[in-house]
């Protein structure tokens, strides 16, 4: 079967059949891929334990369908095109003949180093090409991978490596972001303080800033490619996978004060990555695909590396940021290198927009044909601006609501072949059946209701567990409504059944596209000496969505309020990074809770809001005086 649907029709009588016989028909998209031996069983499932096999018995390596099987007839075609963070700084391109080479080269450097198949590995690294070599030589060589986003503090780094017991660590000197500088190693040392397991370091030259490289433990990734040359170590052959094999952790913030580790698994997300990424796009041959996330989060594994690799595509890669040296930036970047296809995240729509049109002048934006949105939802206004002035009224635009638990995107219109709605996600991909639940689990059916997203079976792509805590998995994604699968998301469909999400029901906030758990951040001022405790909820966000609002209890602020704040500012940073930074914080004397000792949040999130008239019910608040004062001091 194609990967690609083609019509309306089509999309309807795919889904229609994906839903009725979903094993035959992933089957059928499986083949499209290269396996070094089929499956035994397309799929075997609970979601009570929950325990989720797709394609067991498959052998395969994600690198061979990336590079391997594209060399003779794409050997000389971009694979990646890197645009540096300086525009004065010279673009990369890299063939797949080029990539594979020096994928393999480095999986040769990391057996070098000791790393055997089922190894975890922490990567830590600005947006280079070197990031996706790294990803790709890791899975070549079948160690799973755990990258950590490089806005993450040394305290968060430690966490990881020590919940996924890492033995070897893959960064850089330092990175470029803007008019920043990220001192990328120094930060790892201070993390590798707290960890055990680590026994070696590879750092990439990027900045040269001054590093300490310690004996015995840190190497120059340059070294050691240089090692491999002389070796004649070139080519590395491709490690083979069980479907079920770990293929990679992801760490993201649930509603707990810890983040989980993501387990994803190498048959299922290849294919689920690979099929979502040319059909939701529609890629065609010789297409320039620029997708602006990093890879630190799952976009750029699913859409930077993965999915478009998989596919011969060429994927656009930017070390940068929208309003670096300008918010010309980007249309400079898709001018410069004729991208057609454009996927971007709304707070960056937005960002750019409040700079009016003036960036847009002068930038040739006629190579674009498909927009995509992904990460929050999109507001209206933005959508308009993103498809009118971007768009030039001409390029569908995907919004692709998806999680880092579901692998790829679940549900999306597919590029001029369904129906956009400004603000919708719209409908289902093939495979997808999503349900919409009443608190009280039970479906709601129809049309022109709302309620919680879940999902009531699997797709190739879904979380397998989290890592090192199979419970932690059970009990939040399939114990809320027993049989489904719950994303922690509110949603709307409308009378025409297409899908609208609402945002997080959950106490997860979403800043700039960003999950941050609103727990995390309270643990982390709570750190602060002077705080005896904290609550944090979010509030609408002109260009973040959404901002962090931390109520903060400090009985020994008064002498210097201000410094207080960028003390407790400075100990977010340092336990979570800058991404979870209040962007207020209000001193109150108590916080509003129920005779039980519960945080009334309700309140909390309605005063941050804005809305202090209607507070509902306070009658249960253990002292409902401290609700005054914290609205007079309101924000
Ligand atoms: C891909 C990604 C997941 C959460 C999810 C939603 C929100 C993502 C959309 C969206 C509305 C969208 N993974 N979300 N995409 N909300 N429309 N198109 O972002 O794990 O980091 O976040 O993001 O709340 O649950 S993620």
């Amino acid at each position: 079967m194609n990967l690609k649907i083609s019509s309306f029709a089509e999309y309807e009588q795919v889904y229609k059949q994906s839903v009725e016989q979903p094993e035959e028909f992933w089957a059928a998209i499986a083949d499209n891929f290269q396996w070094k031996k089929k499956w035994d069983k397309v799929l075997d499932w609970n979601f009570t334990e929950p325990n989720v096999k797709w394609f067991d018995g498959a052998k395969l390596n994600i690198t061979e369908n990336c590079l391997d099987r594209h060399l003779d007839t794409l050997g000389d075609k971009p694979a990646i095109i890197w645009e540096p963070n300086d525009p004065n700084e010279d673009h990369r391109v890299l063939s797949y003949k080029q990539l594979h080479a020096k994928v393999c080269q480095f999986a040769n450097v990391l057996k070098n180093n000791g790393v055997k198949k089922g190894d975890r590995i922490c990567i830590y690294m600005p947006m280079l090409p070197e990031l996706a070599i790294a990803l790709l030589a890791c899975a070549r060589v079948g160690a799973i991978h755990s990258v950590v986003f490089g806005g993450f503090s040394a305290q968060s780094i430690a966490d990881r490596i020590n919940d996924a017991t890492c033995s070897l660590v893959i960064t850089a000197d330092g990175g470029f972001r803007g008019a920043k500088d990220l001192p990328l190693k120094s930060v790892i040392d201070d993390a590798l303080v707290q960890c055990q397991s680590v026994k070696r370091v590879i750092v990439l030259t990027r900045s040269r800033t001054p590093v300490a490289m310690i004996k015995g433990r840190d190497v120059w990734w340059e070294d050691e490619i240089k090692k491999v040359e002389t070796q004649g170590n070139v080519d590395c052959p491709a490690e083979e996978m069980d479907a079920e094999d770990m293929m990679f952790i992801l760490y993201t913030s649930g509603s707990t004060g810890k983040p989980k580790g993501v387990v994803h698994t190498c048959g299922g997300y290849m294919v689920y990555a690979g099929y979502t990424f040319a059909n939701v796009f529609q890629y065609n041959p010789g297409e320039v695909y620029f997708c602006t996330a990093d890879i630190g989060w799952i976009t750029g594994h699913s859409y930077i590396v993965y999915g478009p690799l998989s596919q011969g595509a060429t994927s656009l890669m930017f070390e940068g940021i929208p309003t670096y040296p300008d918010a010309g930036r980007f249309w400079d970047v898709v001018d410069k290198h004729k991208v057609n296809i454009l996927y971007t995240a709304p707070t960056a729509i937005r960002s750019l927009m409040s700079f009016g049109d003036e960036p847009l002048k002068g930038k040739d934006l006629s190579s674009l044909t498909k927009l995509g949105s992904v990460g929050e939802p999109i507001n209206e206004e933005a959508w308009h601006w993103y498809d009118e002035k971007i768009g030039k009224s001409n390029c569908p635009i995907v919004d692709t609501w998806w999680q880092t638990e579901n692998g790829g995107i679940l549900i999306s219109p597919i590029a001029g072949v369904t129906p956009t709605k400004p603000g919708y996600a719209t409908l289902p991909l093939p495979g997808v059946q999503p349900v919409l639940v009443d608190e009280n689990g039970k479906e709601i059916l129809g049309n022109g209701v709302s309620g919680n997203l879940c999902i009531k079976f699997p797709w190739p792509g879904i979380i397998r567990t989290t890592y090192g805590d199979h419970e932690r998995c059970r009990q939040t994604y399939f114990a809320t409504y027993p049989g489904m699968y719950f994303t922690g998301d509110g949603c709307l469909r409308d009378e025409d059944g297409y899908y609208r999400i609402t945002g997080r029901v959950d106490d997860v906030l979403n800043v700039s596209g960003h999950r941050i758990g609103t727990a995390e951040v309270e643990n982390a001022i709570n750190m602060h000496a002077t705080v005896v405790e904290s609550a944090v909820v979010g509030y609408p966000h002109d260009i973040k969505g959404q901002g962090v609002y931390a109520f903060v209890v400090c009985p020994a602020k008064t002498d210097n309020e201000d410094l207080t704040r960028k003390d407790i500012m400075m100990t977010v940073q340092r336990i979570i990074g800058a991404i979870a930074k209040p962007d207020k914080i209000q001193f109150v004397s108590g916080l509003p809770k129920t005779r039980s000792g519960k945080i009334m949040r309700r309140i909390l999130r309605k005063i941050a809001e804005g809305e202090t008239s209607n507070l509902g019910d306070t009658s249960t608040l253990l002292d409902p005086g401290v609700v005054e004062e914290i609205k007079a001091g309101a924000l």
